[in-house]
């Protein structure tokens, strides 16, 4: 079974690991760029990164982005220099940057550059940037304008958010490799990623929903509403997808990401903790499939990923697509 797997960073991660390891070179990975940004002359591609990482097998687990057991020596350099560096580049992080930095200036694109990236790490998923195109998340609260990045790491999503722009989404294109991947795929998965600023730029580009559309497609919730969030990092998160929600008139609950995907689920994967928003969400019109969804561990990750692929069969076998079950 050919899967597209779409998301963000650290919670679609946590998805990908599993998936990949089931489906090998089976799976294709769709990582938002809306993230990315230049910092210190190098491009940075957080939610690339926390991908190609988490399938290498060098994703930091505890703090879900960067490298295993990095240094930060190059960032207190950095402050000893005067710099007031706010987002941290470990310094075995580092060399993606370089090493990504130096091919985009050769002329490469970013979807060459993770190929080769994750041809050199052995690993047998596909990752595909959405776009080769800069597209940046821009995030307005009370004080101003931003980047995600500034506002989430920087500001600490303290404030509400007002509104969130892709600045250069009109002028940026879907690759024909993620067009290729979704029309040849077998089941399309919107992963556990904020419904806004992770999975909507994916979204925003032209011929990412129509091909949805024509497949089998499933939405893991990125929201649980029954359980507070583990860390301060969780909580920050929180915080940002909650006001993110919010600017776009919904609530920061399951019903409202099944809301947004109501044009392409056929089934949404909802946390046992909030079963009571079920029938809810299957007026919306897609099958609702209770599953614990906070991916805090191994075991866990691993069932979710299997139960996904079983559910994936049955929706490819029954031959639906989401003009049926969403009519
Ligand atoms: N998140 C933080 O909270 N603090 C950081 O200093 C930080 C640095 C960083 C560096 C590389 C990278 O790939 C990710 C990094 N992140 C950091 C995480 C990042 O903000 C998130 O992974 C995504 O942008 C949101 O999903």
């Amino acid at each position: 079974m050919k899967v597209v797997l779409l998301g963000g960073g650290i919670g679609c991660s946590r998805l990908a690991r599993p998936l990949a390891h089931r489906l090998g070179t089976n799976l294709t990975l769709v990582i938002n760029t809306g993230d990315d940004h230049w910092r210190y002359g190098l491009r940075i591609c957080p939610d690339l990164d926390t991908n190609v990482y988490a399938l290498a097998g060098l994703q930091d687990r505890e703090r879900g982005w960067g490298v295993a057991d990095d240094t930060f020596r190059a960032m207190d350099r950095l402050r000893l220099l005067g710099a007031t560096p706010w987002f941290s580049l470990g310094d075995l992080d580092l060399a993606m940057h370089l090493r990504r930095t130096a091919a985009l200036r050769e002329g490469t694109t970013l979807t060459a550059l993770t190929a080769e990236v994750t041809g050199a790490l052995g690993i047998g998923a596909t990752v595909l940037p959405m776009t080769d195109s800069e597209v940046e998340t821009r995030v307005t609260t009370p004080s101003g304008e931003r980047s995600f990045e500034e506002y989430l790491v920087r500001d600490g999503a303290v404030e509400p958010v007002e509104r969130v722009d892709y600045r250069g989404i009109e002028s940026a294109a879907a690759t024909p490799q993620v067009l290729e991947a979704i029309d040849g795929s077998d089941l399309v998965v919107i992963g556990p990623s904020n419904p806004v600023s992770s999975i909507g730029p994916i979204l925003a580009l032209d011929g990412v929903r129509a091909g949805i559309r024509r497949k089998p497609c499933i939405v893991v919730t990125s929201v649980v509403s029954g359980v507070g969030p583990v860390d301060e990092g969780e909580r920050r998160r929180a915080r940002s997808r909650a006001a993110q929600m919010r600017s776009v008139g919904l609530d920061h609950d399951s019903f409202s990401v099944a809301r947004l995907h109501r044009d392409l689920a056929d089934t949404f994967v909802l946390d046992v903790s909030d079963r009571d928003q079920a029938s809810a969400i299957e007026s919306l019109g897609p099958r609702v499939f209770p599953a614990v969804t906070i991916l805090d561990n191994d075991r866990v990750a691993d069932e979710l990923a299997a139960s996904v692929l079983d559910i994936g069969e049955g929706l490819i076998r029954m031959g639906t697509n989401c003009e049926w079950s969403c009519a």
